[in-house]
């Protein structure tokens, strides 16, 4: 690249991409713009001599998909260039990404540290798929750095935290907890679904390994299950060569493909999204049958400082609670003509659902509260349609529901 790719903008980067920015980067082979999608399950060796030094590892290529396909090695390099990482490696989805992460730092008998206010199906991993094979996951309030800092013993192999918290919005401190980490010398993990690269870099912020659902924001558009991790080059290898080619969650060509492109429209979707929640988050602040409302960019967060400190931005997701409880939020729900009940988040569609009977379910009623979860809290993942009708459609709701 001939100029400091430092000067130029986030915008810029994710449209032209490293692939176009680094002259020494290889370009497709016909010079397309777009990047080709190598539908193909296994590649040609030139000869059976060439077949075997590649299987050996004295020579480099293409060999079958499981283990490396360029649409996929693309998006691989794009994220970690988007992130400020060494490398990254995409997966079937977002929970293959964190279930290789554990696999790749845990053997039994170890531990991991994580924030309690996190993804149910992460949470069910952690609590329920793991304990079988006597991997100990410690959740705890990682507001509280002395908690955190407590949990950890000769056995812990990981701190993993997601902020902003799904689905409460919690935001931690990157930089604190990976000081603490790396105290320890474990590594950070942290889930940076809810903001994108976009709006948060946490390697920046001292985290070792960040991860993503890219079913979220990175597609943009609720058609692709996909995850991503970006991290140092010798741990993205390590899980590379000891975990995605065994237990085998790769992406496919076509899904890497379509996350390629959520690339390039990810920061007008990210400003907007932002937007469009601030908006809403102000109009729910002020009505009167709204209890709480939980979004980073309002002054009442508890950490709106923090939030301001360490994202670029407030995001496009928020929680919110209503004072006649979970019977009004059932109203409400079922009331939305616009808003569309369903989970996942990040899509241009806006979203509505119940955190405690859908994407957190698979938390017990003690660690829903003890998570700050309550039974009437609802999450809405704000898309990209015209504030106004967003709100009309709240509005509606709302006054359905009987005081
Ligand atoms: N991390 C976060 C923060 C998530 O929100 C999700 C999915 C995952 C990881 C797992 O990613 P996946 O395997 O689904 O690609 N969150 C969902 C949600 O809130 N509703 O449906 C899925």
């Amino acid at each position: 690249m001939s100029k400091d790719e430092r000067a130029l903008g986030f915008a810029t980067i994710a449209i032209h991409g490293k692939r176009r920015l680094h002259k020494d980067e290889p370009g497709p082979p016909v010079r397309s713009v777009s990047v080709p999608i190598y539908q193909s399950s296994t590649f040609v060796f030139e000869s059976a001599e060439q077949g075997a030094r590649i299987f050996a590892g004295e020579e480099e290529g293409y060999v079958y998909t499981r283990i490396g396909n360029p649409t996929q090695e693309r998006l691989e390099i794009e994220m970690a260039f988007l992130e400020g990482a060494e490398a990254g490696l995409a997966f079937a989805s977002g929970m293959a990404a964190i279930s290789a992460i554990v696999f790749a730092l845990c053997r039994s008998g170890d531990n991991l540290v994580a924030s309690e206010t996190i993804y149910g199906g992460t949470h069910k991993l952690f609590r329920q798929t793991l304990s079988p094979l006597a991997i100990e996951a410690r959740e705890l309030d990682a507001t509280r750095l002395d908690c955190l800092e407590r949990a950890i013993d000769s056995r812990t192999r990981l701190v993993y935290i997601e902020t902003p918290a799904n689905p409460t919005l919690q935001i931690l401190d990157i930089e604190a907890c990976a000081g603490i980490a790396h105290r320890h010398g474990l590594p950070l993990v942290v889930d940076n679904t809810f903001l994108t690269p976009y709006l948060q870099n946490p390697i920046h912020l001292g985290a070792d390994v960040v991860v993503h659902s890219a079913t979220k924001y990175i597609g943009g558009h609720g058609d692709t299950v996909a995850g991503v991790l970006v991290g140092k080059k010798d741990f993205v290898g390590r899980v590379r060569a000891e975990i995605l080619r065994d237990l085998g969650g790769i992406v496919s060509p076509f899904n890497a493909w379509l996350l390629l492109r959520g690339l390039k429209t990810l920061p007008v979707r990210m400003a907007k999204h932002c937007e469009n929640a601030s908006e809403v988050a102000q109009f729910l602040a002020f009505h009167p049958k709204v209890s709480a409302v939980h979004y980073p960019g309002l002054r009442t967060h508890p950490q709106h400082e923090l939030g301001l400190r360490q994202q670029r931005g407030p995001g496009g997701m928020i929680a919110f609670e209503l004072a006649g409880g979970r019977e009004a939020g059932r109203v409400l729900m079922n009331s939305v003509e616009l808003w569309t009940l369903a989970v996942s988040l990040g899509d241009v569609d806006s979203l509505i659902e119940h955190p405690a009977t859908m994407t957190h379910s698979t938390y017990s009623e003690s660690e829903l509260a003890s998570a700050g979860i309550p039974p009437g809290m609802v999450r809405l993942s704000v898309g990209l349609e015209d504030v106004d009708d967003l709100v009309y459609d709240l509005k509606q709701a709302l006054g359905r529901i009987r005081t």
